[in-house]
This record gives structure tokens, sequence and C-alpha cells, in this order.
């Protein structure tokens, strides 16, 4: 990029990104496409980004990998054929490598290298960028690619430093095997990593005990190798897929219902709900339009599976302790491989966290108020400090040196316009920010679009010669108070998630995902690029 207004100070960069996971993968590719001299920072050594960490046992990806993928390149996606509906942890890592050679990425990245703090400096309107191997760099346009799930929770328990076995968070998994034979094993967690490592780990372990603090609803995946014919008329079929998915509720080609839950009598809702329990995968929460609007619709999903529960575990009693009684689909649905069915085995037993919690981890094992359990191994299946924990970790400081913690923390609300950008950050965008629908869409689909649109946008600019773009506040406000609304016409900010920040202990409470769909986000993206940029002021 030609930079004519600021001959006294060339910055090092044009845009600086922070990650080489799906996100800052394309972004570069994106950007070095265009000209613009383009740098990546990736803690990890590789890339990979969230399947880079989360190589836990049974780890998969949720969305059908018919799906999950770039759309960008023609070539690319004739070249790369899945394995499973599903594709596993080491297959996505494989293809985001294959991605990563294919276009000659891995020259734009610098590994093992964490980005501490960007501070925007008004004078020069440039960003300083501060890394942990202690160099500082100047960049027009700073992007995080950082992630949504991407900063662990490791809940602080009183004693864990003394604890003799090994332990692990599923969002930082060894790399070398970890070997479970012989083992008394503890997992803590029941959401969707621990919903996917504990029917595995109970296969290898001696003994597993499940920590379960909140039950959860979950539907068989269903998973088989994919289908020749289907791979094949997927290929065929590109130009289609990558028209329609920025069409799509939730980025995947997919049936959604238009109907409610309540018009149809309880035989055909118990026939629907079999026939999507039957077909596996992410049918079961789309088969009715209202289930996570309506609460007596929503009950009829929640009954289901509970009553599914009831036929599948033998043990009355552990029965009664796996069935939720949030509203279904308001934490994250999950999808399993005979989850349920693991606490019918000898050598698994639950623990409800809930009704006698874990007091302590002690050099043996867990200690809850009432029981000791002597363990050789702990896994922490509990999840991520979502959403704004890696924007967080970072010193981020846009105008006046104010940081992004400080904006977001005053008053506990998130403020973003379109999820993309933030007033008073110049030339910083989010990949998948807050209030972006993002992790209620495929990723890779949510990812494609932001990644275009923001490279649209800086396109514009040089077009145009502008240098700096910002959110306005008053558009930020409206895009904030209308993601508001939304999530309160639902059922979501009733039940504490992390889409709501109630996982983490003291962070301020807010819904943090756009609910509006993604097909009307892209609409709105679109009209606000169409309109020169409303709601943005470049200069
Ligand atoms: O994390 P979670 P996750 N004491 O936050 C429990 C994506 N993902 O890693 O519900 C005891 O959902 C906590 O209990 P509670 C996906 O978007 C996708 O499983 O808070 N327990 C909960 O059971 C997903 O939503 C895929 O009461 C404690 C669990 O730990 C997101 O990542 C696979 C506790 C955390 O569940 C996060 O999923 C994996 C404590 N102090 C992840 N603190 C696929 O696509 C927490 N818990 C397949």
């Amino acid at each position: 990029m030609k930079d004519k207004q600021r001959d006294h100070l060339t910055p090092d960069f044009d845009a600086i990104v922070i990650g080489a996971g799906f996100s800052g993968l394309y972004m570069l590719h994106r950007l070095r496409k265009a000209g613009y001299r383009t740098q990546v920072y990736e803690a990890g050594a590789d890339v990979g980004g969230v399947w880079y960490w989360n190589r836990y046992p049974g780890a998969r990806c949720d969305s059908e990998s018919m799906y999950y993928n770039y759309t960008f390149s023609k070539e690319l996606y004739k070249e790369w054929t899945w394995t499973d509906r599903f594709p596993q942890q080491e297959e996505i890592l494989h293809y985001l490598n294959y991605v990563a050679d294919k276009f000659n990425l891995r020259k734009g990245i610098q590994f093992n290298t964490r980005v501490t703090a960007a501070h925007y400096n008004e004078e020069q309107q440039l960003w300083h960028i501060y890394t942990d191997d202690y160099s500082h760099v100047t960049t027009t346009f700073f992007i995080s690619g950082a992630g949504c799930l991407s900063t662990k929770n490791v809940p602080n328990f009183k004693g864990l430093e003394h604890f003799k076995g090994a332990w692990y968070h599923t969002g930082n998994w060894p790399h070398e095997n970890v070997d479970f034979t012989g083992k008394r094993v503890g997992v803590i967690g029941t959401g969707s990593s621990g919903i996917q490592a504990i029917p595995v780990i109970a296969k290898e372990a001696d003994h597993l005990i499940v920590f379960q603090r909140t039950p959860q609803y979950t539907v068989p995946a269903k998973n088989h190798p994919l289908d020749p014919e289907i791979i094949k008329e997927a290929k065929a079929n590109y130009h289609q897929i990558k028209r329609e998915l920025p069409e799509s509720i939730n980025g995947v080609l997919t049936k959604v219902s238009r109907h409610s839950a309540l018009k149809d009598d309880p035989e055909e809702r118990q026939r629907v709900y079999e026939e999507a329990w039957q077909e596996g995968g992410f049918s079961f929460p789309l088969v009715y339009k209202d289930l996570t609007s309506n609460e007596a619709s929503n009950e009829t999903a929640a009954s289901f599976i509970r009553q599914k529960i009831e036929q599948i575990v033998e043990d009355p009693e552990t029965a009664k302790k796996l069935q939720p009684d949030h509203y279904y689909g308001t934490k994250r649905p999950n999808l399993d491989d005979h989850y349920y069915q693991t606490f019918n085995r000898d050598n698994v037993t639950l623990a409800d966290v809930n009704e006698d919690p874990i007091a302590e981890i002690t050099s043996k094992g867990i200690r809850t108020t009432s029981s000791d359990f002597p363990l050789d191994v702990i896994v922490f299946a509990t999840g991520f400090d979502g959403m704004t924990g890696s924007l967080f970790k970072i010193d981020i400081r846009g105008r006046k040196g104010v940081a992004l913690k400080e904006k977001w923390e005053d008053g506990g609300q998130v403020r973003t316009y379109l999820g993309l950008a933030t007033a008073d950050f110049p030339n910083f965008f989010m990949i998948t920010g807050p209030e972006s629908p993002s992790v209620l869409v495929n990723m890779p689909t949510a990812i494609e679009q932001h990644v275009e649109w923001i490279a649209g946008c800086l396109e514009y600019m040089q077009k145009h010669g502008k240098t700096t773009v910002e959110a306005n506040p008053s558009a930020e406000k409206m895009w904030s108070k209308h993601s508001r609304e939304i999530a309160d016409k639902t059922l979501f900010p009733k039940t504490d998630s992390w889409y709501t920040g109630a996982n983490i202990p003291g962070k301020p409470r807010s819904f943090l995902i756009y609910l509006g769909g993604f097909e009307a986000y892209t609409q709105i993206c679109h009209d606000v690029a169409a309109k020169y940029y409303d709601g943005f002021t470049m200069s």
C-alpha cells in the first residue's frame, strides 16, 4: 500500500494480524493478494488455531465437514476431500496445513510469538505492536483473528499446585499421546469438550469419574464416513454452495423449519424429534423455529431428550442426575458419540458437583465437600473465557491510551459496531468479534464473510485515499442495543453460559453474540459497505 500521507513515518507493516487459525490464514492470504505488507503473529508453533491446541481425545468438529472449509478458492475446494461426516481434529489440522502450504502462507507468519500489547498512537495514526520476544513494530491496520474460544478457563481450585498426578486442559492438550490405561481419571466439565472426551477416555481408563456441575443436553452426532456420491455432488455444486452459504441462517445448507413446535400435536412432535435424533447432527435444534424463543416449545425438546436419557441410562439415580433442567439450546447444543451410554459402564461414576461441590484438589485427587476421589489424572474440560478473553489478554489501547478492557468493562457492556470494530480504536478490526453471529454460525463461513468485509473496507480506503477508519459511537450504540434487544427476546440470556460471560467468575454479564441470524447479518454488513461504510468515519 502506498502511504503518501505519512512520509514522515513509514510503518513496518500495512497490517498485523493475530493468530494463524482459520481467520488469520485467510486474512493473510486475502491482504497479501491485494498488495498489503501483512504479518501474522501466532503463539503456537504451527498453524491451526483452536485445532492446534484442542487435541483432546475425541476432538471433532460439530459442523458437517462438507461446509467446514474455505470456499474462497474453487481449486482448493475441489482438491480437498474430507473423510467423515464430522471432521476430526487431526484432519482439520491437516487441512489448515495444506492451505498454508498451497498458498505459501508460512512465510508471512511468525510462530511462537504472542502479541502482548497493541497501542494506537494518535499523532502517527499507527498501531505499535509489542510481542513476547521483546520486539516492537508499527502497522497501519491491526486485525485480531485471536479466536472466540482460545483463552482457557482453569477454575481457581484450592490446592491444584499440590496435585501429584498429571492434569491437562482440553484446550491445551499435549502433542504426545496421553495414555490413560490403568489410570484413575477425573474429568471436570460436561460441555462440548467433556461430552466428546468422556466416552473415549472411559474406554481406556481403569476408572473414570465425571465431575458434573450442570447436566447437558446432547444429541447423537451419528458420524459416518462420507458417501463419495455426496462429495462428488458438493464439488460439482461449488458455485451454488459458495453463493448460498452467506444466505443461510447459520452458515450451513440445512433444512430450517419455519414451524412452531406448538403447532404440532404431541404424536407428530415425537415423530419429528425421533427422526431428527436418528438423523443426528444439528438438525435437531432446527426442527422447530421457536425452540430458543418460546418456553413451552423449548420444553417439548427438553423433555424429549430427558426421556431419552431415562431410556438410555440404566441406573435411575444416575439418569436423574444427567437430566438437565435449563432451556434446551441456551447453552451450546452438543453432539455426541455414545455420551449417555458411557454412564452404563462399570468403570464410570458420575459425581454431581452441583449438589456436592469441589472443595479442593489435594495431592491425591479431588475432594468434594463430602467425599475424596483419589485420581492419577485430572482433565479440565472447563471451557474458555469466550469472546473477550483473548482480546483482554492483550493490552489493547486506543485513543487517549484507553484500554479495550476498560472501555468494555465500564458499564459492564461490550460495545462494538457489527462485532467488527469499536469506537476509539481506529484501524482495529476483530474477525468474529463479540456481537457478531460468529460462534452460532459454521465458523469458516463466518470467518470468510468477516475477512472479505475487512479486506473490502481496506481496498475502498486505498481507492479513496483514506488512511483511517473508525466506528462512530452512535453506530456502535445502535448495534449493541439492537444486539441486546434481539437476545432479550430469546431464552438465551436466562441461562448461565459462556455466551453471557457467566462461566467466568467476576466477568461482567452481557450477551456476547448477535442472534439475528447470519443471513440478516451479512445483508446488514453488505448494506453498510454499499452506503460508503455507513456508521464509520474515514479520514
Ligand atoms: O466448555 P463449556 P467446552 N466446577 O464452557 C464446567 C466449542 N467447542 O470446552 O455448565 C465444576 O461449554 C461447566 O459447568 P457449568 C463450543 O462452541 C466445540 O466444553 O458452567 N465445573 C461446563 O460443564 C463450546 O460451546 C466443539 O455449570 C465447572 C464445563 O465445565 C465451546 O467450545 C468441541 C467449573 C465447561 O463447558 C466451549 O466448550 C469443543 C467449576 N468451577 C468445544 N467451571 C465441537 O465443535 C466450569 N465447569 C465439537
